[in-house]
């Protein structure tokens, strides 16, 4: 009994775990266990009620010690684990740290323009960018059947609204709404169902700017497009002004940059190193007219810059394409840059 007691001692010292714990039970107590066996293979028909008296006394005292000392090692190990939980938590150690956010280089364009444009007194709005074909087309002068339809290939909705192809689709809508005089530019995103290349996306910025007032003339629009590009890239800028055709503008006229990104060399990114940024012109009076504004009276201007394009320009990208891929090693470059 004493070589028993021994080793259940020895056991239980051995067990660090709960789990261990419940072994040494059932290895020394259960019905199998080697205490129950031992009891089971006394001879008691050898002993005389002395000595079977004195064998079931140590055979339970032995019981008892085991069962006691069992539940106090249990009792020690359950108050111990909660504790050894809080040590795992280390409240000293370094925080992981999370991660400081940045704005888009598109949107640190867009910002920026709109601050160098209220501060000349315009206004700044949005409009819708699923937009009826009206707004987007037959308005600018652009009817069903026009020739020009073809230069923007768009997304059509099952409930015949469309995605906007240009922010010009603001002009007539904001005409309607506010009437002249006015001073307003519309930033937004545009969609058109494109070949995606190095400076073509199927989704990207433009910023439409509209100025209607008594003889406004192709001197304020050249004037207001050259101080724009000295605030937004502060510094001198290569810009060449020629004829271009848009059915809602005459004259109408492309405003290209010199590329920053070659010198003007050429490169993929604009071909023969002439960027299309700024195409603009003088409001058609047509345009007009289904803004309900009378040409006679009032004349203007409108340009749409290609917001996309500038981020690329500003910031240096190489390629349109990672503006859209949401890859936060590209948008982190950018952040420090605002
Ligand atoms: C227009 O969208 C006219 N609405 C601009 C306009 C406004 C003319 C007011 C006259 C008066 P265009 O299709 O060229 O024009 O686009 C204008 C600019 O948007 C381009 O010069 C270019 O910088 C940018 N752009 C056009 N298509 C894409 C494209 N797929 N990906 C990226 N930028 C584009």
């Amino acid at each position: 009994m004493e070589q028993i007691k021994a080793e259940f001692i020895q056991a239980l010292a051995a067990a660090t775990t709960l789990e261990a714990l419940e072994q040494v039970r059932v290895d020394f107590l259960s019905r199998k266990g080697s205490i129950t066996t031992f009891s089971k293979s006394a001879d008691f028909s050898k002993m005389t009620p002395e000595e079977k008296r004195g064998f079931g006394q140590r055979l339970n005292e032995l019981k008892n010690f085991a069962t006691t000392s069992l539940e106090e090692a249990k009792t020690k190990l359950s108050a111990s684990a909660p504790r050894q939980r809080k040590i795992a938590l280390d409240l000293t150690a370094p925080g992981k740290g999370g991660r400081v956010g940045a704005l888009h280089p598109i949107t640190m364009a867009q910002l920026e323009l709109e601050d160098v444009f209220q501060g000349m007194g315009f206004s700044v709005l949005y409009g819708p960018e699923v937009e009826s074909e009206y707004f987007c087309f037959e308005a600018l002068n652009i009817p069903h059947d026009h020739p020009a339809r073809d230069m923007q290939d768009t997304f059509w909705l099952k409930n015949q609204l469309i995605l906007r192809t240009h922010t010009s689709a603001n002009q007539v809508r904001t005409l309607k709404r506010f009437g002249a005089p006015i001073r307003a530019i519309f930033p937004g995103r545009c969609f058109r169902y494109e070949s995606i290349d190095p400076s073509h996306e199927n989704t990207f910025y433009q910023c439409e700017g509209l100025v209607v007032d008594k003889d406004v003339s192709v001197a304020n629009l050249i004037a207001v497009m050259r101080l724009i590009l000295s605030q937004v890239f502060k510094r001198e800028v290569k810009v060449r002004l020629r004829p271009g055709y848009f059915p809602f503008v005459e004259p109408g006229f492309e405003l290209d940059l010199n590329c920053l990104l070659c010198g003007g060399k050429g490169c993929s990114t604009c071909g023969d190193g002439w960027i299309e940024l700024i195409p603009c012109g003088l409001i058609h009076p047509e345009v007009l007219r289904h803004g309900g504004i009378d040409p006679k009276e009032y004349s203007g201007f409108a340009f749409g810059v290609g917001l996309t394009r500038l981020a690329m320009m500003k910031y240096g990208i190489t390629d349109i394409r990672y503006l859209n891929k949401g890859d936060l090693r590209v948008n982190e470059q950018f952040a420090t840059f605002f």
